[in-house]
């Protein structure tokens, strides 16, 4: 809580800010109907933190008066007098989890403590397959911790990397339970079930329960609906929203420049440890997809977030087919993250927007901490969603096509690839190398010129001593792009003899 504000001046805001009927000293959560969308927008522009919505309606979180300045909650209040129709839903959100605090550990939910030591076991339990990385430090000094589940060292080269994340936000504990659940089905499946052991010597996953140690630790032992960080503001408020705060698109919609909002943006793009944890880890490790996850309302979203523009019409299939995949295990709703307002300096916006990522934010239950006898059915129908994920989605936007020849003569075979301008629009290839390892181990590499009156397909022929062999081209950015990205063709068998 922000003790320093004084006593005389919460009352003065009071007097100030009268007849202010939706202000109260506790968080509360409201119900608003609207008719129109433009209210919507107004309400997210506010700085509310908008939790669900229906048909016609929203869930709204109207934090504590001694939480924010006058002036932000004056905003917020004048937004919600727009809405004709408010219920009070929720008088004082911090009593729904009082039943969690009333056991020092907090019963089924993870303690950041406890969290990290689950890591740290699994860590010591299973060296040949994970080991645990802080991938940055917050204002506080914790760290962020990541589980990387996977071959370890040099044999981690050339697999497809997969990230899932939890607790951008303070208050949602369950975002932390489903990273760790995965955790645990990867790294004990790994010697019992042939199918999580495939998955687990095949990529390399990393797990971040908590983006967010130090808003989370203050929302377990503090003020329970705390959202964003622990950064300190020189009004003497705290916070900066994480999932405001990406530096793709900053600054835009749905999004506050209030510092004591809760959901302040940030004094610029990357300016939180949080976040530049995640944009440091993803341009290095280029994800082939990846999870956010946050509380609540039961949602599979893809971007974009900052606006209600649709990505490119094939992109945009494509995340749609995914989302509604994980949506079919997890019972949600899939729908592009924008659908009910447009909020920028989002995760996904930045893991796709930047580094192309099939990148997905899911709203987990239907309160930010679901009873005790909820978890497991929500850990596991969500688990299942990035086990999905994990196994169809590591080449998701294939820069190419390519049918393996059936047969190889003694002559060589036939290779055909053909670019997929449809997702690649901007890939200007006149020729395509096949790269090919040979029976002595030898690697060489052969152009494939472009077939006669085409301008997207290649083809030549390979050795029959080649055994394994992948495509390569120079893009219009002059990088080197290697498909299939992460693994090679097998040479087709000798014509008249099976395999
Ligand atoms: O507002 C957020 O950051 C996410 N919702 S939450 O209630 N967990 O805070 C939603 C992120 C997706 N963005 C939009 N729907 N615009
Ligand atoms: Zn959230």
């Amino acid at each position: 809580m922000n003790h320093l504000r004084p006593l005389l001046g919460w009352s003065l805001s009071l007097l100030l800010l009268a007849p202010a009927l939706d202000a109260s000293p506790a968080a509360q959560l409201l119900r608003v109907y609207y008719s129109s969308k433009a209210d919507v927008r107004a309400l997210a522009n506010s700085g509310a933190d908008i939790v669900r919505h229906g048909d016609k309606w929203l869930e709204v979180v109207v934090p504590s008066d001694d939480e924010v300045s006058t002036q932000a909650a004056a905003e917020i209040q004048r937004v919600l007098t727009r809405f004709d129709k408010r219920e009070v839903l929720v008088k004082d959100l911090d009593t729904l989890l009082d039943p969690f605090r009333a056991t020092p550990d907090l019963g089924v939910y993870h303690t950041v403590k406890e969290a990290h030591d689950e890591l740290a076991e699994y860590a010591a339990k299973y060296p040949e397959i994970c080991r645990t990385e802080s991938i940055g430090k917050t204002i506080e000094g914790r760290d962020i911790e990541a589980l990387i589940v996977g071959p370890q060292g040099a044999k981690a080269a050339g697999k497809p990397r997969f990230l899932f994340c939890g607790a951008h936000h303070s208050r949602e504990w369950i975002s932390i339970e489903v990273p760790l659940a995965l955790a645990k089905k990867l790294v004990t499946g790994y010697a019992t079930d042939p199918a999580v052991k495939a998955l687990v010597d095949s990529r390399v996953t990393w797990i971040v329960p908590i983006l967010n140690p130090d808003g989370v630790t203050h929302s377990q032992t503090q003020y329970k609906m705390w959202r964003k960080n622990r950064r300190k503001h020189a009004n003497n408020s705290f916070g900066v929203d994480p999932n405001r705060n990406y530096g793709y698109k900053w600054g835009g919609a749905g999004a506050s420049t209030w510092p004591d909002s809760d959901t302040y943006r940030g004094a610029s793009g990357f300016s939180e440890a949080e976040t530049s944890a995640i944009r440091d880890l993803a341009r290095r490790e280029k994800f082939a997809a990846d999870i956010s996850f946050h509380s609540y309302s039961e949602l599979v979203m893809w971007p974009w977030s900052y606006s209600e523009e649709h990505i490119a019409a094939p992109r945009e299939a494509i995340f749609k087919k995914y989302a509604q995949a994980m949506a079919e295990l997890n019972g949600y709703t899939a729908e592009k993250s924008s659908d009910l307002y447009p909020s920028s300096g989002d995760y996904d916006d930045f893991m796709y927007g930047e580094t192309g990522a099939l990148s997905f934010t899911i709203e987990l239950g239907q309160t930010f901490v679901p009873s005790e006898s909820e978890v497991p059915e929500i850990t596991e129908k969500n688990a299942a969603a990035c086990m999905f994920m994990l196994k169809n989605c590591e080449d998701p936007f294939p820069r190419m096509a390519h049918t393996p020849p059936a047969a190889s003569e003694p002559s060589g075979f036939p290779v055909e690839v053909s670019l997929n301008r449809e997702l690649w629009p901007d890939e200007n290839v006149s020729s395509v190398s096949a790269v090919y390892a040979t029976t002595d181990g030898a690697i060489q590499s052969t152009d494939l010129p472009a077939v006669a009156g085409q301008t997207t397909i290649f083809s030549g022929n390979l050795p029959a001593a080649a055994r394994t062999y992948h495509f390569e081209y120079t893009s219009a950015k002059g990088e080197t792009v290697r498909w299939p990205p992460y693994r090679d063709f097998e040479a087709p068998p000798a014509a008249g003899k099976g395999r």
